[in-house]
């Protein structure tokens, strides 16, 4: 697949944070190696934003807010079923910054999310309510891209839950997928690419785009 970058694209690069590459809190396995890949697809796109995951103390996604709880156990909650996690991208510390690797100064938008304590929000669009917004589609639309293309941490949470919420928002969607690392806890790897390929969401290597 040869894919030429327009400027009706935009590159969505995906909690390129310390806290998930290799030493930080929530280390995504390899996490670090797509980063110099990333600043070489960001060169090819006129237009880049970036989510960045971002959490208060106590935040209902870490393990250590429910006493008797382990990371990476499941939990019911109100709005669904989460996975418990370690405490990470808690926002004012050094795990919530973006890696100073990233070379991609013409980034025009950073989007947080996860910021609410009783909610999660793994997608860049909406909360794991599905109800509360973030704001980016109606970004998207007023700057009218139809396509995005993603990369980023995490292939089976963040990277997995936005590309499904942009493909149904009626954006052509992309996910380099050599561009992505993942966490797979409990089969979450494959359930993900179940999930994306549902949605339409297309499955790409960064090679593909000429
Ligand atoms: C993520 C787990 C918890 C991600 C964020 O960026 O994929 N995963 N918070
Ligand atoms: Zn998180």
């Amino acid at each position: 697949m040869a894919l030429t970058p327009r400027t009706d694209d935009l590159f969505l690069v995906v909690d390129l944070q310390y806290d998930f590459l290799p030493g930080g809190k929530l280390a995504v396995a390899g996490g670090d190696e797509i980063i110099i890949p990333i600043n070489r697809l960001g060169r090819r796109f006129e237009n880049v934003a970036m989510t960045q995951d971002w959490h208060p103390r106590g935040h209902i996604s870490f393990a250590s807010s429910h006493a008797g709880t382990a990371p990476f156990e499941i939990m019911e909650l109100p709005y669904g079923p989460q996975v418990l996690w370690p405490d990470h991208c808690v926002w004012d510390t050094h795990g919530a910054e973006f890696s100073t690797d990233i070379e991609l100064p013409h980034t025009q938008l950073v989007i947080r999310k996860g910021y609410h304590e009783v909610v999660d929000s793994y997608s860049g669009f909406q909360e794991a309510d599905r109800k509360t917004k973030t704001g980016l589609e109606g970004y998207l639309r007023e700057r009218k891209f139809k396509r995005l293309f993603i990369a980023g941490l995490a292939t089976d949470f963040c990277v997995n839950w936005t590309a499904v919420d942009s493909a149904h928002a009626g954006f052509e969607t992309y996910v380099i997928e050599d561009a992505c690392r993942a966490i797979d806890t409990s089969g979450s790897l494959a359930q993900a690419w179940t999930d994306m390929n549902a949605a339409g969401v297309k499955r790409i290597v960064a090679g593909d785009i000429a």
